[in-house]
């Protein structure tokens, strides 16, 4: 239990700040998918938004992070500039990923950012690998993986972590479990839903939060981190959480009641800390006034910076895809330092 000081009730606003610039940026990008500003695909966070805050908040800039194609509130809390992740979403030469990426693939590696990842899984055994690089250097940075209950009906999730339990890595599986993958309830893919036996089926230290309390998330991240950095060992954290809006644009959500979606919604993780700040530290109606405002602020802002971008010229769309005829010089030479 962290203590009743002026230093955390800022971090505690600091938290909140957090999910409610995540909210606002995406209230603000389905508004512009709406106007077809945005296109392609794009998957809310809304509603999971302490479980990206409270972990990140937790991490150094040199750990690293990274999500599936739900990850525009892990790139915010990570620090890349919310007009770079907007610009990224319009397409835009000044987008994190140069406009190629997309909402599902927004990456920065200098922020320690591995995406934004769209096929499901794929990325568990990127983290295993980014793990076992940072023991084999000698390091201690953790690499944090996030993904949705979905991925662990995938033989990747399986290798992942086989591997990184056998390798004893510096890793935190991170499930995002909101009950559904697409339309498709848990129930449906899972023979066993007891989620973190799963984590320690492979001998891992495991354990499961209350993903729509933000205090109680980094309160499990920081355990968890604790230990990964102490031992150099992997950590299996599920996070329970839902998410309030369908899974992307196009999704009649025709597979749960929208009772069950009101009832999550009185979970609201922003609610909760908010009524948490009140209660405990008389935190005020202009308080939070000022925070709305500068949310307001930060995605008009980001909005500005992604409308006067610009789209990549066609005279570069090959690079970075195809790579341009081998130079015989460097390949000779290359070939000669394989042999000695
Ligand atoms: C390998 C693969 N299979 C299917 C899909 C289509 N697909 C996209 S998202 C998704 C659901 C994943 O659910 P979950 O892992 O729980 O994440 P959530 O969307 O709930 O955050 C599926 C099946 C995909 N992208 N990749
Ligand atoms: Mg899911």
């Amino acid at each position: 239990m962290k203590e009743n000081t002026a230093g955390e009730r800022s971090n505690q606003i600091g938290l909140l700040f957090q999910m409610m610039r995540i909210r606002r940026f995406e209230e603000k990008a389905a508004e512009m998918y709406s106007k077809s500003k945005i296109r392609g695909f794009l998957h809310l966070y809304i509603g999971e938004e302490a479980v990206a805050a409270g972990l990140i908040s937790q991490l150094k800039p040199e750990d690293r992070i990274l999500a599936t194609y739900r990850e525009h509130g892990h790139a915010l809390a990570r620090g890349i500039p919310a007009g770079e992740i907007m610009a990224e979403m319009y397409g835009m030469s000044e987008g994190c990923s140069k406009g190629r990426g997309g909402s599902m693939h927004l990456f920065d590696v200098k922020r320690n950012f591995f995406g934004g990842n769209a096929i499901v899984a794929s990325h568990l055994p990127l983290a295993t690998g980014l793990a076992l690089s940072t023991k084999k250097q000698g390091k201690t940075d953790v690499t944090v993986c996030f993904f949705g209950e979905g991925a662990m009906a995938e033989g990747e999730f399986h290798e992942a972590m086989n591997l990184a339990a056998l390798w004893q890595v510096p890793l935190l599986m991170v499930c995002e479990n909101n009950r559904y993958a697409m339309g498709t309830a848990m129930q449906f893919t899972h023979a066993n839903q007891d989620i973190e036996s799963k984590g320690r089926a492979y001998g891992m230290e495991s354990a499961t939060v209350d993903g729509m309390d933000v205090l109680k998330v980094r309160a499990a991240g920081e355990k968890a981190l604790d230990y990964i950095r102490s031992t150099g060992k992997p950590y299996f954290l599920v996070c329970n959480t839902y998410r309030f809006r369908a899974h992307s644009m196009f999704d009649a959500e025709l597979y749960r009641d929208k009772s069950e979606v009101e009832a999550w919604k009185k979970n609201d993780p922003i609610l909760k800390l908010r009524q948490d700040l009140e209660r405990q530290y008389q935190f005020s109606e202009s308080e939070m006034k000022a925070l709305e405002s500068a949310c307001e602020k930060e995605v008009t802002e980001a909005v500005q910076f992604a409308e006067a971008g610009s789209p990549e010229p066609a005279e570069t769309l090959m690079q970075f895809v195809v790579s341009g005829p081998p130079d015989p010089g460097a390949e000779a030479e290359k070939s000669s330092t394989i042999k000695s």
